[in-house]
């Protein structure tokens, strides 16, 4: 005869904890598994949070820097391919912010910039330089680089760097490194370099967190005439 005493007794203990478990589960998660998958969630956004604002000023830094390099890179080219047509003995205001010039012109229409006596014929006086008076009336004045031509002033560039020469003596002296880059800014600058004339210009902006974003550019350009 068998005897089912023990193994009744065995059989009541797991009845009863599983009756005590089965709401739990089937109700949803346990408050260990709420504040694990809180955590985990509250990271994940911090994560995301943190690579949106990373690839925000990244894009700031880069839309900064193509500015201030496209502002430098049009007035340079334009600045260079105007000077090349200028006429040597024409040239003044080296070494300086600002130069002025004659471009050999055809004034009498014979087909040549030359007249009948074999003289060069010359523009109006150029001159490239900030626009430090606003002569445009465009509310911008010391950080615009304009071409002037008799009474017609072009822009070539704006956002230009500030001269941080203060004393104008050509040094980085204390106080003077108004932007912080341990040399000393000009914005534009005009200068002989053999029996050519060099060309310097920098501009700048600034990234969203406020860093500088600055370009310079040099050239030497060998007028032609
Ligand atoms: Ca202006
Ligand atoms: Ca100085
Ligand atoms: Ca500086």
């Amino acid at each position: 005869m068998m005897n089912l005493k023990p193994r009744a007794s065995y059989l009541a203990p797991c009845t009863s904890h599983f009756a005590l478990r089965s709401p739990l589960t089937s109700a949803g998660m346990t408050l260990v598994e709420v504040m694990v998958t809180v955590t985990i969630l509250t990271l994940v956004m911090a994560i995301l949070f943190g690579l949106s604002t990373g690839l925000g000023d990244t894009a700031k830094v880069q839309g900064a820097k193509i500015t201030s390099s496209d502002q430098a890179r049009k007035a340079m080219i334009y600045a260079t391919r105007d000077l090349r047509q200028a006429a040597k003995s024409s040239v003044s205001g080296l070494p300086g912010p600002s130069i002025s010039y004659r471009v050999a012109t055809d004034l009498d229409g014979n087909g040549a910039a030359v007249d009948v006596g074999g003289n060069i014929e010359l523009s109006a006086l150029r001159q490239i330089e900030r626009d430090l008076t606003d002569a445009n009336g465009d509310g911008i004045a010391g950080s615009q680089l304009v071409l002037k031509i008799g009474g017609v002033t072009q822009v070539l560039a704006n956002d230009l760097s500030e001269d941080e020469d203060a004393n104008g003596n050509g040094v980085l002296d204390p106080g003077e490194d108004r932007n912080g880059n341990g040399r000393l800014d000009r914005g534009v600058w005009f200068e002989r370099d053999g029996s050519g004339i060099k060309v310097t210009l920098q501009s700048e902006g600034h990234s969203r967190q406020g860093h500088l974003i600055q370009t310079q550019l040099t050239e030497t350009v060998f007028p032609r005439n």
